[in-house]
Parts: C-alpha cells; structure tokens; sequence
C-alpha cells in the first residue's frame, strides 16, 4: 500500500454508529481532500499493481493466488460463517455506480459498499448535465443521478475520507467529465480531489450532439487536467454496446473507439498506466454468448495491452430479473477471471430495474466478490485455447475488421469526416454497413462555432494547460510553472477556490434533511430503498395467473395491503395459464419507534466446532420421541438428523424412540443408557394436551429420582421457552428452532449443572 495513504488511516468512525452527515456538511468550505490520485489496490509485492499472479496470500484456511490485501473491516459474504468469516477481496478494484439523486443518501450508501468491498464509488450524475455549459452550485436533486457541484463532491470526498480509514484501503471517487462543461469540471474534479472520470469525447459527439471539434478540443483541455491530477480515465466505448442494435456486431468499432482515446490520451500526457478501456462483453444469454465475448476479450487485451481495463457487465441484454442479471453478471466476471480486469464495474441489476436502490449497490459488489473469490486462480488450472482454435480464428478477425476500419476512416479523410459518414453505431458488422449509423456534422451539434484560435499574445497564468501559451516573454520560472506569476492557482493554493454554498432556498440538502430529521435524532425509523424516509418496500409473490391480469392484481393486492404509489417492478412467468412471479414495489407513511419494540435478548449460539469439540471430550446421549397421540416426526427428526444440520452432527449419540412414544418409556430408555436429557416433540395442543405431557414427564422424571440428573427439552410449533418452563421442562423450542440452538444448550446446561455438583460437592469437603 502507498505509504503516504497509509499514514493517514485511524478509524474515527465507529462500527456501530451511524455516519453523522450534519457534521460532514460543517466546515465544508475549509476542507480540502488529501490526495488527488486514482489509487489501485495491493496485491502481494507488486504495491500499485492488481495484476501479478505471483502473490499468493493465506486467508483463513485457504491459500489464495489472486486477491488483494484484506479489509480492516468488512461485511464478508452470508456464507462465510462457514469459513471462519474470512472476507478475501479480488485484486482488481470493484466499482459500484451509484445513481440516487440525493448525494447525502448517496454517503450512507458509500459506506455500505466499501464495507461489502468496493473501492471505485462512482456517482452517476444527473440527467441532462452533460447539456449544461457550466459548473451549477450548491445541492439540488438530481434525477437518475446527483448533479455534480463542488459542494457535492466536497462533502462526498470528505465522508470517504472518513470511509477509507474506517475500511483500511484507499478508496477512489469517480464521476463524469464530458458534456459541454467538460473542462470545467476536470478542472473542479483536480481541485477536489476526484480520483477516476470518464472522459471520452467521442462520447459528446455521438451520444450527445456536442459539436465534434468542440469536443476534442475541450477534451485536450480536461485530458491535461486529468493527467496532471492522476485522475484515472475511464472512455466511453460502452455506449456503443449499450445502443447498438445487434451489439456483437460492433466489436471491431469498439476496439477502434478505445484506440483513438487512448492514443489521444497518451499525447494529452495520461500515463497509460491510468488510461482504462470501458469495455463490456457485449452479449448475453440465451445467446451462446461466452463463444463471442471471449475472443473480443482476449483481442482488446492483447492489441491494448499496455492499458488497463475497466470490465463492465452487460446492461444491454437484461430484464428486471435479478437472478437473470446476476448469471449475466457472474458470465462476465467469469471472461475477467480468464483474462483480466484492473477495475471491475458491478452495476446488476439497477439498469433493468429502473431501481437504483441501496441493496443493489451492494448486491452487485458482493456477486463480484463471491464469483472472484469461488474462481480464485483458476487461469492456474485453465487455459485458453489461443491458438489453431476458434478462439483464435476470431481474434484475428476482429483485429482485421478493426484495422480495415481505421484505414476506410483514413481513407475517407479523417475522423470527423467518418462521423459524418455514420460509421459509428451501425448496426452492420464491419465492413458490412446497414446505413444506420449515427451521423453527425462537422459544422452542427450543441457548441457549434465557439473554438477561436488563440490571439498571438494570449496567455493564461495556469497549472495544467493545454496548447499555445505564450510564457516565454515572462522568464523561466514563468515557463516552468505558469502559476507562480500570480503566486499559485486553486491546484497550488486550494484557499484560491471560491465556495459556493447553496443558491437555492427550496431545492438544496438542508431542506431535505431538515424533513427527515426525526429519523436521525429519534429511534424512529422508517423502511427506505432509495433515500432516507422514502418509505419505500418491496414484496415479492405469486399469482396463479397470466402475465397481464397478474400485474394489474399485484397492484390492487399492494393497495389492499396498505401501500401508495403501487408499481410494478418485475414480471416473470412461471407458466402461461398457471402463474406468474410479480415484484411490486410501494410507499408506507408510518415509522416504528424501535425504543418501544420488545425485542427478546438473542438466544446464544455456539459454534459448531466449539459444541464438538466439548462433546468429543465428554460424550453426550439424548432420548427423544414424539409424545401422546402426536405423529408429526418431521421437527424433532431436523433436530436430531445430520442431514439438516441436527444435532447427532455435533456427535450427540441421539436414541429416537419414534412417535406416539408413552413418557414411561422415554424415561426407562434414558434410565436404560444413562442419557443426558430426554427431547420430546408435541405438536397437537388442542386440549392444551402439550401443557400436560411436558408437566407429567417432569413429574414422572421426578418420581423415578432422575429429576435432578436429567435434562428435560421440550419442542414444537406451539411450544415456547416460557410455556415450557412453567411446566417444569428444562427449555423450550418453537418454530424456527435450529439443531445448533437445541446443542448449544444441552452443553451449556450439563456443564452448569456440572460445575454445580462440582461446587457442592467441594463444598462438603
Ligand atoms: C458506466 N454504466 O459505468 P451524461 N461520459 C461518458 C459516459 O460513458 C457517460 C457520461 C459521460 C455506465 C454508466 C453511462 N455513461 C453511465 C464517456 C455515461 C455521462 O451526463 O449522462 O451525459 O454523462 O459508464
């Protein structure tokens, strides 16, 4: 790990308490982020890197080839209690996109995502600011994303401030740097210590409108900024998988779009160790997509391998399943583990869904952090077939497509003249042409006519300049460092920035709080998905109907249970005639007060290896049985059997007697093998028949003097701990009881009673 970040790490946040977003908003015009650069994970000996493979680290019980260094904390993955709760983190960086339109909700959501892995926070900005020709100040609400103000990005950069040292590793922030306000923004972004951008102008041209010679000037301007800041640079040939009609057919013009980046990049001054290919595998499912993706994957690594590569999951070809999105996703991250990734985007399933909520965030993180840990080392093992094969066959074609195509442009005069031409985004696979691509003018688009050439005597006294500027005349120094002529800028002297706070009385952060306040100083607390106090929830069910009738019944069964704005969310059908899986989503007003829920302590639970290891040592024999009339085996046969986790697992020699068994029997036949306790399950309660068994099988115990040397358990779906008590049963279970829960307490109470007959027995001496 860079030293100088390490330094800097004392945990100030505290595992238990909530993120004080008031106290990150205080002060804001005085705080300025502490370094500047992208910064990539650790991995082995190879401090910046994420790519050697020689580094293998030991986590827990395992040997790992490919991770990186371990959090300081961490929410590991839900099966990782099994594994000692070992948390191994991929090598690569691992983005979430966050996309709220509230960037103080967006904090909360931060933190969750660092803890469950990520470590590239990119915030999604908001519609339409790529039209925007200049910065915009203080904190409105966005939609589909935040707009990106220096106050935004100040507070969210000084809340992951806090969030790196509480994790222990670097975390990089990222957003947008195209648009018209391009250079603007890169500007604001090395100012505020952003750490990675996209920033492709191609971008501008094709998907915005932005006038193309604007755009590659602006982005001459930004690319020196980004350089001079370490800003890691991420482009934008996703796009064109994401709106190409048949997207596997644009490969070939997507390797072309990465080149003309990043070689533009490279005479900008970006180290190509910060230069990063944004590429997706462009198909999915049900196509036979890992036969196409995998050859353009091993293509782009092989022509740019002196560049990084950001791995982005598909979102072209995706529905509103989660499941469906998480085996897409899982299927390219399987094409990085067999090639590489420097950044791995996690993304599932927000852009299907149009719900860009908390859990997703951390979904997508953690369905990447379980796919590289499950493939750890597997090129160990593997091979790709790179040659006489037909993956081979393929990446040479899509080299050739990709060169016939950058000769055609030349061919036809240039870049901008190819766009004119709608060479991009067709639909056609290179060089066959379907004439729909898109087409721009060289003299048309947003900004059309607004690059002058610079007068002869211009000069600008700036940090990070692009192009013409005329310091000779004003010395060495002056040519050297162009700033020092007015004693330093914003990049040497941050007190130069000028803060702006909020411009808009209703629509800022302040306001928004101040309606949610309750839920920050009370124990009041209310369900949310998106934003604090959204109300929102989710509820999944089954309706024993077509697609159509089924949606429209899911909304009037969310009203009838209480919720506002019902919508639906997802749809999937089970059969055409006999059901449907609905997902809707909707609002409650209510908020439950948690100081006044009675919440019953949390029953103590034993590790497995703990209640083995102490049986080992002193065996332990149950008998059990169903009692009276009761036939229901099906419970106390899941407390008993290994095959889902009962306790004869943790070595408990356990003597089942059957069913309808008579408690004399159950006594004798613990009298007979010297058994530790006596389990019985009832279930039927009419009569209150379950009440008697318990109370006649602590008195029969009592009347054969076993009493105080047997342990009593009772269980069954009426039972409870209290009930059984009172009837003079040692303990009781109900519903939901785990053979863990019934272990744990048979050791607990055989060493306490243990420890007692000890302690009198001393005491007599
Ligand atoms: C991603 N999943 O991670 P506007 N510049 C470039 C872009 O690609 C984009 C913007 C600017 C995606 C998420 C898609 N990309 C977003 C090169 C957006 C955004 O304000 O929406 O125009 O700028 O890349």
């Amino acid at each position: 790990m860079d030293k100088t970040v390490k330094m800097h790490y004392s945990a100030s946040l505290q595992p238990n308490e909530k993120l004080d977003i008031e106290n990150i908003l205080k002060d804001l015009e005085h705080y300025h982020p502490r370094r500047r650069e992208w910064i990539w994970r650790t991995s082995g000996k190879d401090a910046r890197s994420c790519v050697s493979t020689d580094n293998k680290m030991t986590i827990g019980k395992f040997d790992y080839l490919g991770t990186s260094q371990n959090l300081e904390k961490s929410v590991p993955l839900p099966a990782a209690h099994y594994f000692e709760d070992i948390d191994p983190q991929p090598k690569c960086s691992i983005t979430t996109e966050i996309a709220s339109g509230r960037f103080e909700d967006d904090i909360r959501r931060m933190r969750m995502a660092a803890w469950h892995g990520a470590d590239h926070l990119m915030v999604i900005r908001t519609a339409g600011q790529s039209h925007m020709e200049g910065l915009i100040e203080g904190t409105p609400q966005g939609i589909g994303g935040v707009p990106i103000t220096r106050k935004q990005i100040r507070a969210q950069r000084k809340a992951l401030d806090l969030i790196e040292d509480e994790v222990g590793r670097p975390i990089n922030y990222h957003s947008y740097i195209s648009g018209v306000a391009g250079p603007e923004m890169a500007v604001m972004f090395a100012e505020e210590g952003i750490n990675g951008a996209h920033q492709d102008p191609q971008y501008n041209v094709i998907y915005r409108n932005i006038n193309m010679v604007r755009s590659f000037v602006d982005a001459a301007v930004a690319k020196k900024m980004i350089a001079w800041a370490g800003i890691a640079q991420i482009d934008g040939a996703h796009n064109a998988n994401a709106t190409a009609r048949e997207a596997w057919k644009v490969m070939p013009e997507l390797m072309v779009q990465h080149g003309i980046n990043c070689i533009f990049s490279v005479k900008a001054g970006i180290k190509k160790e910060n230069i990063c290919l944004s590429t997706v595998p462009p198909t999915s499912p049900p196509a036979p997509c890992m036969r196409m993706d995998l050859p353009y994957a091993v293509a782009l690594r092989e022509v740019f391998k002196e560049y990084k590569m950001r791995a982005q999951q598909n979102t072209k070809y995706m529905s509103s399943s989660t499941r469906e999105a998480t085996v897409s996703h899982t299927l390219n991250l399987l094409i990085s583990e067999l090639t590489s990734a420097d950044i791995q985007s996690t993304i599932t399933p927000d852009e299907g869904r149009n719900v860009p909520w908390h859990i997703y965030n951390m979904e997508g993180t953690d369905t990447a952090k379980q796919a590289f840990a499950g493939m750890d080392g597997l090129g160990s093992m593997l091979e790709i077939k790179r040659h006489n094969s037909e993956l081979g066959d393929k990446v040479r074609e899509l080299k050739e497509r990709a060169v016939l195509f950058l000769e055609e442009m030349i061919e036809k005069g240039g870049y901008f003249k190819a766009v004119e031409e709608g060479f991009f985004v067709d639909s056609g696979e290179y060089p066959e042409r379907n004439g729909d691509g898109i087409s721009r003018k060289i003299d048309g688009g947003i900004g059309v006519g607004t690059v002058f050439e610079r007068d002869t005597d211009y000069m600008a006294p700036v940090t990070a300049h692009f192009g013409y500027n005329n310091l000779e005349p004003f010395g060495k120094e002056a040519v050297k460092d162009p700033s020092s002529l007015i004693g330093g800028g914003t990049f040497e002297n941050p007190d130069k920035i000028i803060f702006i706070d909020e411009l808009d009385e209703e629509d800022n952060v302040n306001v928004r709080m101040e309606r949610t306040a309750e839920l920050r100083q009370t124990s009041k607390i209310m369900p949310e998905m998106e934003w604090q106090g959204d109300g929102i929830v989710q509820t999944t069910m089954f309706l024993p109907t077509d697609k159509r009738t089924a949606s429209f019944a899911a909304i009037e069964i969310g009203k009838k249970m209480g919720l506002a704005d019902v919508e639906v969310i997802n749809v999937e059908v089970m059969h055409p005639a006999e059901g449907t899986r609905v997902e809707i989503k909707g609002r409650v007003d209510f908020t439950i007060d948690t100081a006044k829920l009675d919440i019953p302590p949390e029953p103590e639970v034993m590790t497995e290896d703990e209640i083995r290891s102490i049986i080992k040592a002193k065996p332990m024999t149950i008998v059990a049985g169903t009692v009276g009339s009761d036939e229901h085996s099906v419970g106390l046969r899941e407390i008993i059997d290994i095959k889902h986790g009962g306790i004869e697992g943790f070595g408990i020699d356990c003597q089942y007697l059957g069913t309808s068994v008579p408690l004399e029997k159950l006594i004798d036949a613990a009298i007979e093998t010297n058994a530790d306790a006596i389990l019985i399950s009832t279930i039927i309660s009419h009569d209150d028949i379950h009440y008697k068994s318990m109370k006649d099988l602590h008195n029969l115990c009592i009347e054969k003097g076993i009493r105080d040397k047997i342990i009593l358990v009772a269980g069954g779906t009426q039972v409870s701990p209290e009930i059984a008590e009172k009837q003079g049963i040692d303990a009781g279970f109900g519903r939901g009881t785990k053979g863990i829960n019934v272990a744990t307490f048979l050791v607990k109470e055989r060493s306490l009673r243990y420890n007692f007959a000890e302690q009198n027995h001393s005491g007599t001496k």
